[in-house]
């Protein structure tokens, strides 16, 4: 069995801020496996750097060409291959990028589609939309757009002492749309008062305020505010999203197949907001069109209430890598239930165009 990946580097169509930097770029690992007639991808969302969580690309290369990869011998069923490497610490982005392979080549060889192969779903994503941080007019002239076009939900990213004049700004025009904002743990509790002010813009919920791997201040926050707090970084695992519920530190979570170590997880997390009368959205890492079909067969899943940010996929780049990007109508996403697995078909040309390193693995 071969296995090949492609470290791309594609060119984002608006620069990307948020409270922990700017992103023009993103860079990510793509893998693709051609066994038995079958031909699965997937793509890892670690980035170049470590600044969303502390995996970045060469982590995550390291850990799965020295730990991860020689467990998909004989191509076990995703579950079955997580347990197989549950000895390894952490390194979800990694994991979740061989389970999700795994996915794609057991749904194909299933001839289900992945969001079938998942569960009960509605065959369709309500996708909202992630807006970075800008000068007030061109968050605005985003969230004009945005609004036209039917997202139905607007996310802005937020950051300490420029958060009262993005959403107050916001609200002027909008006082309606829902909207939600993302602090990607830029805030602590010290800033609890500075918090409890944005209450007076009724968002649907505040992301991830305060530390990245936070619970126990999220749930006394979650106590002095009435803005419900939604957890993304903090949120590693079911165990994590399980804590989390019983300590009362969110009522919403933002599932990212990638940071929980993929889709099994993910499902796991979905369910247990669901019996705590939570809620589940599924959330993006400016994928390509290959990670992309992932988040949005999971979206498509009936324990999915709240929109996600799964956008289209000409929301991100001028050029895509798969041939039939993911459409917006009428503020859904329709997702092919007759194609087998993710449904993508890769465009090997844009692919080769944008790698910027690539190998195989034998095993
Ligand atoms: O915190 O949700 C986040 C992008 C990169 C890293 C972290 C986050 C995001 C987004 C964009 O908000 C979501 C998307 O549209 O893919
Ligand atoms: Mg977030």
């Amino acid at each position: 069995m071969e296995i090949s990946y492609y470290i791309v580097r594609m060119p984002l169509k608006n620069p990307f801020t948020t409270s922990f930097g700017t992103d023009i770029y993103r860079e990510s690992i793509i893998f693709r496996l051609s066994e038995n007639g079958i031909t699965a991808y997937s793509e890892c969302v670690s980035d170049h750097d470590p600044f969303y969580s502390y995996e970045d690309n060469t982590t995550a290369m390291h850990i799965i060409s020295e730990y991860l990869i020689k467990s998909l011998k004989n191509l076990p069923e995703p579950e079955e291959f997580l347990k197989s490497v549950s000895y390894i610490k952490g390194h979800n982005m990694a994991k979740a990028a061989l389970e999700m392979l795994l996915y794609d080549y057991h749904a194909r060889l299933n001839k289900k589609s992945l969001a079938d192969y998942l569960g009960q779903n509605r065959g369709y994503a309500i996708p909202g939309i992630s807006i970075g941080i800008d000068k007030i007019d061109k968050m605005l002239e985003r969230i004009d757009e945005a609004v036209k076009m039917g997202y139905n939900r607007i996310k802005v990213k937020i950051k300490k002492g420029l958060e009262n004049e993005i959403l107050k700004s916001i609200r002027d025009v909008y006082p309606d749309i829902s909207l939600s904002a993302d602090a990607n743990s830029d805030y602590t509790f010290n800033d609890i008062e500075l918090l409890k002010s944005l209450d007076r813009y009724n968002l649907v919920y505040i992301e991830q305020p305060l530390c990245y791997d936070d619970l126990i201040y999220h749930s006394k926050l979650s106590r002095e505010i009435s803005t419900p707090i939604c957890l993304d970084e903090s949120i590693t695992s079911s165990k994590r999203a399980e804590k989390a519920f019983e300590i009362g530190a969110c009522s919403v979570i933002n599932i990212k197949p990638g940071r929980v170590s993929g889709l099994t997880e993910s499902i796991k997390i979905a369910r247990i907001a669901m019996e705590n009368n939570g809620h589940a959205w599924v959330g993006g890492m400016l994928e390509t069109g290959i990670g992309r079909a992932y988040n949005m067969a999971l979206a498509a899943n009936n324990l999915i209430d709240y929109p996600g940010d799964t956008s289209p996929n000409a929301r991100y780049y001028s050029e895509d890598l798969v041939k039939n990007p993911f459409t917006m109508d009428n503020g859904i996403i329709s997702i092919d239930l007759k194609r087998p697995g993710t449904g993508i078909d890769v465009d090997s040309n844009a692919l080769k165009k944008y790698t910027i390193d690539s190998g195989k693995f034998e095993i």
